[in-house]
């Protein structure tokens, strides 16, 4: 199988597990895991920030952010195709006790000045603003990034207004792959940060948060209340290590992948590819070619190619480590074939 499906189908390799055997471990709700703290180091200094902290997935990660920065009753500002708005299954509702406030995005980029706009004034009827979400990449946007200025302007009209910014990262490392900008230039236009060690930089399992010292021993305590407090987990903090330090610069090949993928679809009559290719996730809008989503990921899958139905009209690929630019030419062929009936 060709799997586009999503870049957290990769799998550890064998330097990843052969890590994960040797690791040393401790209990981790003692803070006595010491691969696990290499781990929180790494990332802590990677991303310019005092502490981190190593969670379950990046659901996790956004939702304990949620829970630090806010209280009950408060509203969270985010872009209207958030992953957090669209696919936490309204956790930071059910969880932070928290309503969410859309606003919608240019290529998943907020304009500052309604940022600005949304924020709540003094007003007995109305919540109080308490933290405002960024997505880079934005996932919905087909893994676009959201330019460095923007996330400046924000961070700055939320810090007038006194309100934290969290940046839903699962995919920073590819922004700062595509820019050129570092992550570290990135976070800092945020008060917490997450990032997935399990999407396109190939570990199995686990996120990051990152912060003040102050937010991560909040993080830290809202990850027991949630059940995240696990013990000799260096078997799984051991890949993150591998992923952070050994590859981070070939997500450059599924870019790479990428825009070869999505010119060699947007060749195919029917199809449109309707993001601007600048990371690993390709959109493809098929209501020219007179095939539901559902239809077109069956017959694919029929020709060993998995990619699955993202909108009513759109198809998404997301190139991993497991794709191998030659079989770029395999999905291509496949597709034409399909598509043509
Ligand atoms: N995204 C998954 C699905 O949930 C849609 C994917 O296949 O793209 N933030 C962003 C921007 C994400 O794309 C995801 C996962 C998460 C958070 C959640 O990460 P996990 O899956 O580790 O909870």
């Amino acid at each position: 199988m060709i799997d586009l499906r999503s870049d957290t189908v990769t799998k550890p390799d064998e330097k990843m597990r052969k890590a994960m055997y040797e690791a040393e471990v401790g209990d981790d709700v003692y803070g006595e895991d010491p691969t696990v703290n290499k781990l929180e180091e790494i990332a802590a200094a990677v991303l310019g920030k005092e502490d981190a902290l190593f969670v379950t997935s990046g659901t996790q990660g956004n939702q304990i952010a949620g829970l630090v920065h806010c209280r009950p009753g408060q509203e969270v500002i985010m872009e209207s195709q958030a992953h957090i708005f669209l696919y936490e299954a309204a956790a930071l509702s059910a969880f932070a006790g928290v309503q969410i406030k859309t606003i919608d995005g240019n290529n998943g980029a907020m304009n500052p000045a309604e940022v600005e706009a949304a924020v709540r004034g003094e007003d007995i009827h109305q919540p109080e603003t308490g933290l405002v979400c960024i997505e880079n990449t934005h996932n919905k946007a087909g893994g676009a990034v959201v330019p460095l200025e923007n996330m400046e302007a924000i961070y700055q009209v939320a810090k007038r207004n006194g309100i934290p910014v969290h940046l839903d990262g699962a995919r920073l490392f590819n922004a700062s792959v595509a820019s050129g900008t570092s992550v570290k230039e990135f976070a800092k236009y945020t008060d917490s940060v997450q990032f997935c060690l399990s999407k396109g930089l190939g570990a199995p399992v686990g996120s990051i948060i990152a912060g003040s010292s102050d937010f991560i021993s909040s993080a830290r305590k809202w990850r027991k209340r949630l059940g995240g407090g696990l013990r000799q987990v260096g078997v799984l903090a051991a890949p993150g290590i591998i992923a952070l330090e050994e590859n981070v610069m070939r997500l450059e090949i599924d870019h790479t992948n990428a825009k070869h993928l999505a010119e060699g679809l947007q060749a195919i009559e029917g199809l449109t590819v309707t993001n601007n290719v600048a990371t690993n996730i390709i959109l493809v809008d098929i209501s020219d070619c007179g095939m539901s989503t559902d239809a077109f990921v069956q017959q694919l899958k029929g020709h060993h190619i998995l990619t699955g139905a993202f909108g009513p009209n759109t198809i998404r690929f997301v190139t991993n480590n497991r794709i191998r630019e030659e079989e770029i030419h395999t999905v291509l062929e496949n597709v034409k074939k399909i598509v043509k009936g």
